[in-house]
């Protein structure tokens, strides 16, 4: 397979994981998921991760697998070789995979004391790759062998930590988000 053509397929078969988090930071608020409890003296999650937030997160990643899967047939036409046009099975992994991998993240954050919005490099760019392919595997294990190669699984884990590093500095600079990871 062509560099260029496994970048394309990574990055479109990514895209529905890609989304949530974004359209998280920008519908967020309102109440936490952990409903303010702790755990001996910390909050099991805190107050970054919202209901709202999860469910805009999840719905806006659907809703892109909805969109690119209507556009793939066109889109394969145009660049000479096949995107994935998502099942709704593998678009709920992706989607739903990426919010569960951030908040058991935050989770893991809170039990080895870093405060809301604190960094930890690794984790904070692949929490939710570690758990969306593996959830959309389970989910619908046809479509994501078919995709995900092993070629795509590599160019994902290095493709996704400069994706989120770039988008998530441009997000601070713009002033969406509280901090530049
Ligand atoms: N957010 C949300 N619900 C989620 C994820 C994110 O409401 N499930 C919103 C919150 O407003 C959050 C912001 O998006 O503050 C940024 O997300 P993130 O960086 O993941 O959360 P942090 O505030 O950094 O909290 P944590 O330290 O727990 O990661
Ligand atoms: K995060
Ligand atoms: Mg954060």
């Amino acid at each position: 397979m062509a560099v260029l053509e496994t970048l394309v397929i990574a990055f479109w078969a990514m895209l529905p994981a890609y989304v949530p988090n974004n359209a998280a930071v920008l519908a967020g608020g309102g109440r936490p998921i952990d409903g303010g409890r702790t755990w001996g003296d910390k909050r099991v999650l805190g107050d970054g991760k919202t209901w709202r937030g999860t469910a805009m997160g999840v719905a806006a990643g659907l809703a892109l697998a909805a969109v690119l899967t209507v556009i793939a047939g066109d889109v394969s036409s145009a660049l000479g070789f096949d995107v994935p046009a998502f099942t709704p099975l593998a678009a709920l992994g992706l989607a739903g995979g990426a919010m569960l991998g951030d908040i058991l993240a935050s989770f893991l954050k809170r039990r080895t004391g870093r405060q809301r919005g604190a960094m930890f490099p690794g984790l904070d760019q692949l929490d939710f790759v570690v758990v969306s392919l593996p959830l959309a595997a389970l989910l619908d294990f046809e479509w994501f062998r078919e995709w995900f190669t092993l070629e795509v699984i590599l160019v994902v884990v290095v493709l996704t930590p400069i994706l989120h590093v770039t988008t998530n500095v441009a997000a601070y600079k713009l002033e969406l988000k509280n901090e530049p990871w």
